[in-house]
């Protein structure tokens, strides 16, 4: 690409944390697919996330440069020798590195995106960003260009971060009258069988200062299909004039000769292990990319495979020789005994095993993207959800789609994970659900057909990013 034929230049700004990057960049590959078929190749995208993040994606996928998308690194803002501290019991400490990259992002974002000004040879035209990153939209405002906020979480738990303000009032007057699981006010539509303890934590910052910034965006994209949640999709609507669900981002169609290879790759070999299984045999199992259970839990969870027999594959994020002694408690032949039908990795092809015939039930933290991808696969749920909007996004697949069930209790006992693995794998009850869950696919996929909503709603985003103009 000559650079002084550039005329576009888009920044994407990601928030370096858990599977946010990958997910705008699955958005960004879509985007930029478009605009290099005819006419405007002359897009150029700039992917701003930390040089950790970023070298591990652009590792991943050297197609991405074809498709003009050029990572520029933005200081994680950690001080000099910093040392994360973790601790299973006090998940908050995990925060701290997200809270210290935000505090320092108002100047780390303008210098990097000062950089990749020069490097492109071309101003920025349009800023996108991830809407935690409402300082994204002041570097917007400056350039005098339109700020788009995508949210890679899904809708409901944006509406709860509105209205979260109204209601600790309530829920200290349900507690004075005596109500120990207060349910959400119904003066909120679309929440009459939420409790308030399924809320999305309202304390933290980040999320404070989103609901407060987000109507500074000339849009606000969402990782979601509008047939999921459409008493939710309404209020957006009343409330933004520019909503757009435009997802799920990691099943937009991609560009034939460069597959996202990020989300296909299969080194431990799931897909060849899947095969020699029945079809709805198998448990699969992840808790996302960030969340680590308690070793109680995870022992629990071993025990209750073991006795039911159920083959199982567990991606397990982490150092896995160690997890492995952990959750057998030191014990080998523990460990052999489980492993004998189980298979352990680091990483999966999560939605290439979630779409394989022979998986059954999908065990979960409820992260909103392993939501949608076992919609996508047609596979039912049990939900261990951990924090943020996890515990709604359960209550949404529980009570509102009915295509699964959280464990008992909250958390995993052995009994409680034998009791719901019979649920969903061996009864009636576990069959509605699939066919509840293919139903819910079935939406998803004609929301992606070319006059479905998703990809009407991305058209509009198209216009919305290529056309940009001066504000
Ligand atoms: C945060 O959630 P996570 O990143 O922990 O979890 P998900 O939203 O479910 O996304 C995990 C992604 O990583 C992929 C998987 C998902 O696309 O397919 N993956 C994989 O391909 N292979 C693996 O072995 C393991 C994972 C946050 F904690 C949640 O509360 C939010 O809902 C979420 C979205 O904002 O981000």
């Amino acid at each position: 690409l000559q650079e002084a034929s550039v005329e576009r230049h888009i920044a994407m700004f990601t928030f370096p944390f858990a599977s946010h990057p990958s997910t705008l960049l699955a958005l960004t590959r879509r985007l930029a697919a478009a605009a290099v078929g005819s006419p405007p190749s002359s897009t150029v995208f700039s992917f701003f996330s930390t040089e950790r993040s970023n070298s591990a994606l652009f590792r991943a996928d050297s197609s991405l440069a074809s498709l003009n998308i050029r990572p520029f690194n933005v200081h994680d803002g950690l001080p000099e020798g910093y040392v994360p501290r973790s601790d299973p019991k006090r998940m908050w400490l995990q925060a701290e590195p997200m809270h210290l990259f935000i505090r320092a992002a108002p100047a780390n974002l303008r210098r990097a995106a000062a950089e990749a000004e020069d490097a492109v040879g071309c101003r920025i035209s349009c800023v996108v960003s991830d809407a935690f990153l409402w300082v994204a939209g002041s570097l917007a405002e400056e350039r005098g260009v339109p700020w788009v906020a995508v949210r890679t979480g899904g809708p409901r738990s944006l509406v709860a971060h509105f209205q979260i303000q109204m209601i600790p009032s309530t829920i200290r007057h349900l507690a004075t009258i005596g109500s120990e699981d207060p349910e959400v006010p119904d003066f909120i539509p679309g929440f009459s069988s939420t409790e308030c303890r399924d809320l999305p934590d309202g304390n933290g910052s980040i999320l404070h200062s989103m609901a407060r910034n987000l109507h500074r965006a000339t849009a606000i994209v969402v990782n979601s299909f509008e047939e999921a949640d459409p008493v939710i999709t309404q209020q957006l609507h009343s409330k933004f004039q520019n909503y757009l669900s435009v997802g799920p981002f990691g099943l937009l169609p991609q560009a034939t000769s460069s597959p996202n290879k990020y989300f296909s790759h299969d080194p431990n070999g799931c897909i060849p292990w899947l095969e020699c299984h029945e079809p709805n045999s198998v448990v699969y199992i992840s808790f996302g990319t960030i969340v680590k259970p308690k070793t109680s839990e995870l022992m629990a969870l071993m025990e209750s495979l073991t006795e039911t027999g159920h083959p199982f594959l567990w991606s397990f994020c982490g150092d896995l020789v160690e997890e492995l002694s952990i959750i057998s408690g030191g014990n080998l032949a523990v460990m052999e005994k489980a492993l004998v039908r189980g298979k352990m990795v680091r990483w999966a092809p999560q939605l290439a095993v979630l779409r394989h015939p022979s998986v059954g039930v999908f065990v979960t933290h409820c992260g909103w993207n392993s939501l949608l991808e076992s919609i996508a696969g047609g596979v039912p749920m049990i939900g261990r959800p951990f924090f943020a909007d996890q515990p709604l996004n359960q209550t949404t697949m529980e009570d509102e789609w009915k295509i699964g069930l959280g464990v008992e209790g909250g958390v995993f006992t052995k009994q409680g994970t034998v009791r719901a693995l019979e649920m969903v794998l061996s009864r009636e009850e576990g069959k509605k659900m699939r066919l509840r869950v293919g139903a819910l696919n079935d939406a998803l996929v004609k929301s992606m057909e070319p006059d479905g909503s998703s990809s009407q709603n991305f058209n509009k985003l198209m216009m919305e990013i290529f056309n940009s103009k001066k504000l």
